[in-house]
């Protein structure tokens, strides 16, 4: 939209009077911000509203993305610069006396996500409305997103985060479209002329209110929406009187109960969660959501029959799986449809998407629980593992290993996966590599007997965020040199390789990279109260805590560093600051030790004289998407150092790569991408492959304590994890960790990877000293970070998957 700097003083300042009753010259930060975000939904409300016309005047078909997750993220910036008016905002703000930076930072960030699975979700609502696709976004208002991280003592603790304190702007409460939603009960069946009806009688209803939140595209007009759902106890006399029998106090027990089921995320990060509310959580989102879309689509006036070529449902993960039994319930209840129509309309409509092979990921519910929580919902997956099984033994009628293995119900548990792929017409994996392993290893039983559903879809980033926003100097840099074309598509920064032996573009590379380190050094000091240089090379892990992700390595790697540089004068190394940022789940007892010996070798080396200059280490604590956008700017190394096969994607490693950072990994996840675009000059590889550890895994050959007595120097800083050297760390905490590596045999590889990594660290050392290979490496690496936007893996998702239209309607 095109507005002027007047246009936008006079507006805010209206907003601010209207608001709250002061002029602009008295009024606060918190004001300001709260003015302009309601500005910025006037502005976008009209192209809101005339999207959604849009889509229903054409009859457009409709993607519906649920996620337990959305990691949005602040939004204030972006949305002003997807709507045009970031440059001509910010300066109206500047000559109002105000900061933009400053205002943003009284927006509060909605953790409603706990890392790469949230935030995939968050970059795909951008990239959907980027490119004027009719898709939307379905999950959960957590009253609380994910805890704040806070260090005592070295130790993680968590603190609620109230992040809806002061009210959410971006937000718009639809009561009158709310839906219910109920559990347990009892079923009474009848057949009657030929049709079964069931009626679902004593139930506990929940009422599920929208709130509804505007994606908006960029520069393109288009408007989508992010549909969260709140549990609020039902108005309704009927509902209420049913529960609580006049029983006042029964009532406000049950109102407590209802309004816990969106009360708080889960803080699990790759582990499955077996707990009822979790279960609750999950169906109350998915029928929230699937009666949302069903009420939708009668306005369409169509017949049932056509619902799978109007609405397409994505299952981010297993979490929403539900959503297969309960579009079945609501075609068979509700409209009467066979089984067999029924069972075609939903396979059609539902696509899957698999994040991990890692098995305690894996979800399962048990069969006991589900039933009694969700008493039609579980009958009608009971249906379909019986129709399945039936297949199966026509397939395989003297496998009854593979028939075990394959049924959806077994051992008392429903499995949500194996669920999720027979319910759905495509199962995809998030890079190529994990793809291939789900493929051939995890679910090679579903791929044998399904090939066409299989498909690999690349996860990627936006570079709205991640670049415009988040690296203002590298793209005002990047549009001077190659022209602006690279904003809509992206690819097109691949001509940036043609300058990248020029040495006043590659000094200018330099500099920015310098002044972004500078901030974040600023940062630093505000936060951790640590000095460091910004002219060290900024050697970064962020991620969650994950022993597959090896933030251990990194740790034990920096104690031998520590050990070198104090005891072997000749070692000549650039100084070096190591950056961390992690959270660990709450119960994920080994990570909070990773965490506490982090933070005390950090302490005792940052106090240490003699490694002055030469040596620093940075926790910084509470991680976010606000932290990272500030974070990764400015960093030199990237470490994506997971066990191969593990990491499913990543796309931390994609965000570092499009900042001109060289990532320093292994050959896992969306990592072997990146190495085949950049090429082997311009990222640093080590370690076992896939293929490596996975054959160490069948066979059982893999010893670690081995390794322990060959390696003296990976000796020497493993047992100093127990011999009291590391101040404030004692040797009870440190024992945990020894096990893990030595004990139980590490069964994340790293003695094995330990000194390939440490080879490795000494080629990101000679090639940092040669200044121009190493920009020359930053500039390739940005120059082919274009393939790697979610812009390209949604268009894929779109042509693949959804058979959905890409672009405005005309
Ligand atoms: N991922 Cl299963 C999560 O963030 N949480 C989860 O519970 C699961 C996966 C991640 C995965 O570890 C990364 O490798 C991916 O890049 C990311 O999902 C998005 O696909």
């Amino acid at each position: 939209m095109y507005l002027t700097k007047e246009q936008v003083k006079k507006d805010i300042e209206a907003k601010i009077l209207s608001l709250f009753a002061v002029d602009i010259t008295d009024a606060t930060g918190q004001q300001v911000f709260v003015a302009l975000g309601n500005l910025i939904r006037d502005y976008c409300a009209r192209g809101w509203v005339d999207t959604n016309k849009t889509y229903e005047k054409y009859k457009e078909k409709q993607v519906y993305y649920f996620s337990i997750e959305f990691l949005l993220g602040k939004m204030l910036k972006a949305n002003l610069l997807n709507l045009g008016i970031l440059d001509v905002c910010d300066d109206a703000i500047s000559e109002m006396g105000f900061d933009l930076d400053e205002i943003q930072s009284y927006e509060p960030e909605p953790g409603l996500g706990n890392g790469g699975l949230g935030r995939l979700a968050a970059c795909f609502l951008d990239s959907m409305a980027a490119l004027a696709i009719p898709g939307h976004g379905c999950g959960i208002r957590y009253k609380y997103g994910l805890f704040e991280q806070k260090f005592i003592d070295g130790y993680q603790v968590e603190v609620p985060e109230n992040w809806l304190r002061e009210g959410n702007v971006w937000e718009v409460r639809k009561p009158d479209k709310a839906v219910l939603v109920k559990f347990k009960g009892e079923l009474d069946i009848k057949e009657e002329e030929g049709k079964f009806k069931v009626t679902h009688k004593n139930y506990e209803p929940v009422l599920a209110v929208p709130y509804d939140t505007p994606v908006i595209g960029f520069d393109n007009n288009t408007v989508n929406n992010l549909r969260l759902f709140s549990a609020e106890m039902p108005s309704d006399d009927f509902d209420l009187a049913q529960i609580s029998h006049g029983d006042y106090k029964k009532a406000l027990d049950y109102k407590y109960s209802v309004e816990s089921i969106s009360q708080v995320l889960y803080p699990d990060d790759s582990s499955e969660e077996g707990k009822t509310l979790r279960l609750k959580q999950e169906y109350f989102m998915v029928s929230a959501g699937v009666q949302s879309i069903i009420r939708r689509y009668k306005k369409l006036n169509l017949p049932i029959e056509e619902f799978n070529e109007k609405v397409s449902i994505h299952i981010n993960d297993t979490h929403p799986a539900l959503c297969i039994p309960e579009l079945m319930r609501i075609l068979l209840d509700e409209y009467y449809l066979s089984w067999d129509k029924a069972w075609e309309i939903t396979t059609l409509t539902m696509s899957y998407t698999n994040h991990t092979i890692l098995s305690e990921a894996l979800e399962t519910w048990s069969s006991d629980l589900m039933r009694n929580l969700l008493p039609r919902i579980y009958m009608i997956i009971e249906e379909i593992n019986r129709r399945f099984c039936e297949q199966l033994i026509k397939l395989n009628p003297d496998n009854q290993d593979k028939i075990n293995a394959m049924a959806i119900i077994a051992h008392s548990s429903v499995r949500m996966a194996n669920l999720a792929i027979v319910g759905s017409h495509s199962t995809n994996g998030v890079a190529k590599l994990h793809t291939e392993i789900l493929k051939n290893r995890e679910l090679n039983n579903f791929y044998q007997m399904y090939p066409a559903r299989f498909n690999n879809k690349t996860n990627g980033i936006t570079h709205r965020r991640w670049l415009m926003l988040a690296n203002p100097n590298l793209s005002n840099l990047v549009t001077e040199t190659i022209g602006d074309i690279w904003k809509r598509v992206p690819t097109d920064l691949i001509k940036l390789k043609e300058y990248n032996e020029n040495s006043a573009f590659l000094s200018k590379i330099e500099q920015i990279k310098y002044d972004n380190k500078v901030k974040l050094a600023d940062v630093i000091l505000k936060n951790n109260d640590i000095i460091v240089d910004p002219s060290s090379i900024f050697d970064v892990q962020v991620k969650r805590l994950h022993a597959y992700k090896r933030q251990l390595m990194n740790a034990l790697h920096i104690l031998h560093l520590y050990h070198r540089i104090i005891e072997d004068s000749s070692f000549d190394m650039h100084p070096r600051t190591f950056i961390f940022g992690a959270k660990a789940a709450p119960g994920y007892y080994l990570a909070k030790k990773i965490i506490k010996f982090i933070n005390s070798i950090a302490n005792m080396i940052n106090n240490d004289p003699r490694v002055k200059g030469r040596l620093k280490v940075v926790f910084m604590e509470n991680y976010s998407v606000t932290l990272a956008q500030s974070i990764i700017p400015a960093a030199d190394v990237s470490e994506q150092i997971s066990t191969a096969s593990k990491e499913a994607s990543g796309t931390g490693n994609m965000k570092f790569m499009m900042n001109g950072a060289v990532t320093l990994a292994t050959m896992d996840g969306a990592n072997v991408e990146i190495f085949n675009e950049v090429g082997n000059d311009n990222i640093v590889i080590f370690g076992l492959t896939a293929k490596e550890v996975l054959s160490h895994e069948m066979n059982n050959d893999y010893k670690s304590v081995d390794i322990y007595h060959r390696d003296y120097a990976l000796r020497r800083v493993i047992d100093d994890l127990i011999n009291g050297f590391i101040p404030g760390f004692s040797v009870d905490d440190g024992l945990d960790i020894y096990h893990h590596l030595i004990t139980h045999n590490d069964s994340f590889f790293v003695l094995r990877d330990f000194k390939e990594y440490s080879l490795a660290h000494q080629k990101i050392d000679s090639l940092y000293k040669k200044k121009d290979t190493w920009n020359k490496m930053c500039v390739d690496n940005i120059a082919s970070s274009g393939q790697f936007t979610s812009d390209r893996t949604i268009t894929s998702y779109a042509n693949g998957i959804w058979s959905t239209r890409i672009g405005e309607h005309f």
